[in-house]
């Protein structure tokens, strides 16, 4: 199955980005990502048979995240696959340090794939017809976070849908 860690946003921020995703649909067109699919990719972890799946379940519902807030402050597009993403204009450094930080644990149970950079974002749209965001205004995010998910993402017939396995502890 393939596996993801993610950030899941708290309700509120959630109906706030989608808001973003449909000023920036108006703007830029393409496929708009559902409310209830944005998130925040820590890590992608590829295709992992069933056996691993469960024991990276265990791992990440005993894995300590030191909690933080993130301020998404700017737009950015990825121009191959045609995506629209808020994101900050800086890399967030508590945010880099927890994506290294899972990183590390996740290449000591066997996991490759560690991309040469990571730059946090949110994708709002995919396809998108324009990739030019700078009449957007500037978004302006407070986003709490205290756990990681670890996420199975599938295609059922029309799209990706996102299913938790496993969170994080609240500590
Ligand atoms: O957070 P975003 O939406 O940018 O694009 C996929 C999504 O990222 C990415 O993993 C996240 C959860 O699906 N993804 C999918 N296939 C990928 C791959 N082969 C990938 N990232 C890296 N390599």
């Amino acid at each position: 199955m393939r596996l993801f860690l993610a950030l899941m946003p708290p309700p509120a921020l959630r109906r706030r980005l989608g808001e973003l995703a449909e000023w920036a649909h108006a703007h830029c067109g393409g496929r708009r990502v559902p409310d209830e699919s944005l998130h925040l990719t820590l890590a992608f972890l590829g295709e992992i048979p069933e056996a691993q799946a469960e024991a990276l379940s265990t791992w990440v519902a005993g894995r300590d995240v030191p909690e933080g807030e993130w301020r998404p402050d700017a737009w950015g597009a990825f121009r191959r696959p045609g995506i629209v993403w808020v994101g900050s204009q800086t890399p967030d450094r508590a945010l880099v340090s927890l994506q290294a930080s899972l990183w590390h644990d996740l290449e000591r149970q066997g996991i490759t794939g560690r991309p040469s950079r990571f730059i946090p974002h949110v994708t709002l749209l995919r396809r998108a017809r324009r990739l030019e965001t700078a009449g957007l205004t500037p978004p302006d995010l407070v986003w709490p976070y205290r756990q990681v998910a670890l996420v199975r993402s599938f295609t059922d017939q029309y799209r990706a849908r996102y299913q938790t396995l496993a969170r994080s502890p609240l500590t």
